[in-house]
């Protein structure tokens, strides 16, 4: 059972895994000693790699440790959303979300949960002073960085890094947010929720944070969730201009 963070309350990290088997005993034994106030959620869409079975064992071990099993691979944004569910279920004030491939490190969730403290939600960003990207080939730079710049300029969102999953949010800001209307799965997931946030007035910082890329086990990482992102986040750009125009001819 979690304690309270200070300023921010019962803090659930939640840790979505498929096929993590290489990963995920070492990432919770890290977030574990990095904030031992928090509770950790394992997310796991029945990886054929046993990694559920590597997290309930976890769980037995630690009261702080739970576990959501879930049927089949439904993408990333599928499951944290089953995570904030559980977590609202549960009672928690705060979720974190963060990888199992060690992309994310552990050790900097205090300070994403410090910069909670006076905001609604923090996004660990690559892209802004004191970000670092470690072991990135020239083409995920280019990805990412071209994948954020069309972003800013297509929703007109100030944040530099919207695509990054390493986050927190306060429960009420997530319940604010209307995530029943979220279809998006890959890293347009981030993106989603980022434009969602922005356009709720949410109080939204990014830290900087280092990311490596990872060091065992197989990216889920795939064309076509690029292609996600792009479409979306047109349409998206397309229908806030359009609702601006409206709105300034209703004047
Ligand atoms: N539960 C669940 N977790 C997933 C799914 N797809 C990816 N993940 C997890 O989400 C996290 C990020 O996935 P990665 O494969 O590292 O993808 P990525 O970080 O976008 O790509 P890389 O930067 O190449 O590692 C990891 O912890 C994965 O195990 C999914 O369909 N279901
Ligand atoms: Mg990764």
């Amino acid at each position: 059972m979690s304690e309270q963070y200070a300023g921010i309350g019962r803090v659930l990290v939640i840790i979505p895994t498929y096929n993590e088997a290489d990963n995920v005993r070492s990432i919770v034994g890290r977030a574990r000693a990095a904030v031992p106030e928090a509770d950790i959620l394992i997310a796991d869409d029945n990886s054929p790699d046993g990694t559920g079975a590597i997290a309930d064992e976890l769980a037995a071990a630690d009261s702080h440790v739970h576990v959501l099993h879930r049927a089949g691979k439904e993408g990333l944004g599928a499951a944290y959303l089953a995570g904030f569910a559980w977590a609202r279920d549960q009672g928690y004030d705060a979720v974190v979300e963060m990888d199992a491939d060690g992309s994310h490190s552990p050790e900097e969730l205090p300070k994403l949960l410090d910069a909670l403290g006076d905001a609604d939600a923090v996004l660990g960003s690559r892209w802004v002073p004191g970000g670092t990207v470690l072991n990135w080939p020239l083409s995920r730079h280019l990805i990412s960085r071209t994948g954020n710049l069309y972003t800013r300029l297509a929703l007109r969102m100030p944040f530099k890094d919207a695509t990054g999953g390493y986050r927190a949010y306060r429960m009420k800001a997530l319940d604010a947010m209307d995530l029943d209307g979220v279809a998006s799965q890959g890293y347009c997931f981030q993106v989603d929720l980022a434009w969602r946030a922005y356009r709720q007035g949410h109080r939204v910082v990014e830290v900087p944070i280092t990311f490596a890329e990872r060091q065992r086990g197989a990216s889920k990482m795939s064309s076509a969730i690029v292609r996600e992102a792009l479409w979306r986040v047109t349409v998206w750009g397309v229908q806030a201009r359009v609702r601006g125009i409206r709105d300034r001819l209703k004047v």
